[in-house]
């Protein structure tokens, strides 16, 4: 299986949709200034890659640095005016970085007639400000640009008057529209033929960051240039740890090797992770641990209904494990609160939305509604055993309950 999705792309009208989605929920008289951000420096003049910030690219699509996208509301309006700012095309500079978006490009993907170069920028955001307008933004955005306009409006007495839009933001992201599940889909879809490369190459004695090769260049093969994360491979004792940075030892004939990884798909993310016997044939320590992390994913899914919260399928996830590790003789019969004890073996979320970021926006508390999409991973990790792992899969939160996006491992 080959899925390619070098071109994969959500289409305009989403874009548009999403725009008119916030104008509903911003007063009048108001200006919401979003910034794509600059990739971070890594040292000297070497920067790490560039991923545009979410919300900004939610609102656009557009996947271009130091873009700027201004949706304006004015007088009796309902919907906004959305006001997209790029780099203007610079031959001799792309020379050296590559092409650059023309304005014509800009306003195909977004959907925004209005695209401008950067340089007008500040007097149109003088012109805002000097208007009156109420200034919005999302105050989770830690970008140096917007950084600099909170510079810049400090300067004007203005300060006081910008609004967070963050939280409306997040109500609308949590919610996936078919095309966003669609690229959740496909971006799953790659993520699992690359798993399945890399059970056909598993061998004892190969090192951790083999695995990560495997899986990342298979991803980049399809197109997925960019992850959802940093594949995590762990092998054996490595195993307890939940993000383990250094995946640079030898798997010994007998280990677990934890897989933790996710190909993107125009933008959207996936995430699962795999526990893999090295040799193909997990010993009976290990299959019960499979066995019991596979039940509290049964169990996580059908507590994950409209109404339920993150901390109530925690609780119900927790109730199972602790069972199980009181079987296994990992909690001993005669303790009286297995449940604080499973803490020690059981000491992350369940689950996480996720969408265009991995851990995608959310607030905590939120009641489940239809629409959401999450990846569930029940993870046990047993320091007497030396080893743990999580199994995780993607589900799709319908009116009747959770429904697998990807295929659960067996
Ligand atoms: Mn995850």
């Amino acid at each position: 299986m080959f899925t390619d999705v070098s071109h994969y792309a959500i289409d305009t009208s989403e874009y548009i949709n999403r725009r008119n989605m916030l104008s509903a929920k911003v007063g009048a008289n108001t200006a919401v200034i979003l910034f794509a951000g600059h990739a971070p420096v890594a040292s000297l003049d070497e920067s790490y890659p560039f991923l545009a910030n979410r919300t900004f690219y939610y609102f656009c699509g557009i996947e271009q640095e130091d873009s700027v996208l201004i949706l304006t509301k004015e007088g009796e309006k309902d919907l906004f005016t959305p006001h997209l700012y790029i780099y203007p095309r610079e031959p001799e500079k792309e020379k050296w970085t590559g092409k650059r978006l023309s304005t014509e490009e800009a306003s195909q993907i977004s959907g925004i007639r209005d695209v401008r170069v950067l340089e007008q920028l500040k007097s149109d955001i003088d012109d805002i400000i000097s208007r009156g307008m109420i200034i919005a933004w999302d105050e989770s955005d830690n970008s140096h640009a917007r950084a600099h306009l909170e510079q810049e409006l400090a300067k004007t007495d203005r300060f006081d008057s910008a609004t967070d839009i963050s939280g409306s933001v997040t109500l609308l992201r949590v919610i996936k529209s078919p095309a966003e599940v669609d690229a959740i889909r496909t971006a799953i879809r790659v993520t699992e033929e690359c798993l399945e490369v890399l059970e056909q190459n598993l061998r004892p004695g190969m090192r951790e960051c083999e695995a990560t090769a495997i899986l990342e260049g298979e991803m980049i093969k399809r197109g997925s240039l960019f992850q959802s994360f940093s594949t995590i491979a762990a092998g054996g004792e490595n195993t307890l740890c939940l993000h383990y940075p250094t995946p640079k030892a030898l798997i010994p004939d007998g280990a677990m090797l934890q897989i933790d990884t996710g190909a993107r798909a125009g933008g959207y993310c996936s995430d699962i992770s795999r526990a893999y016997a090295v040799n193909g044939k997990r010993d009976p320590r290990q299959q019960a641990l499979f066995e019991l992390i596979c039940e509290c994913k049964k169990t996580a899914l059908s507590a994950i209904h409209p109404g339920a919260t993150i901390e109530s399928v925690n609780i119900e996830t927790r109730k199972t494990a602790a069972a199980g590790l009181r079987e296994l003789g990992v909690i001993s019969k005669s303790e009286p609160d297995a449940l604080a004890v499973c803490k020690n073996y059981y000491w992350h979320n369940t689950l996480h939305h996720m969408g265009l970021d991995v851990h995608d926006v959310c607030d905590r508390e939120m009641v489940f509604v239809p629409g959401m999409v999450f990846a569930v991973e029940p993870g046990i990790y047993i320091p007497e055993w030396g080893f743990g792992f999580r199994v995780e899969d993607d589900v799709y939160l319908g009116e009747d309950g959770a429904q697998y996006l990807s295929h659960p491992q067996v």
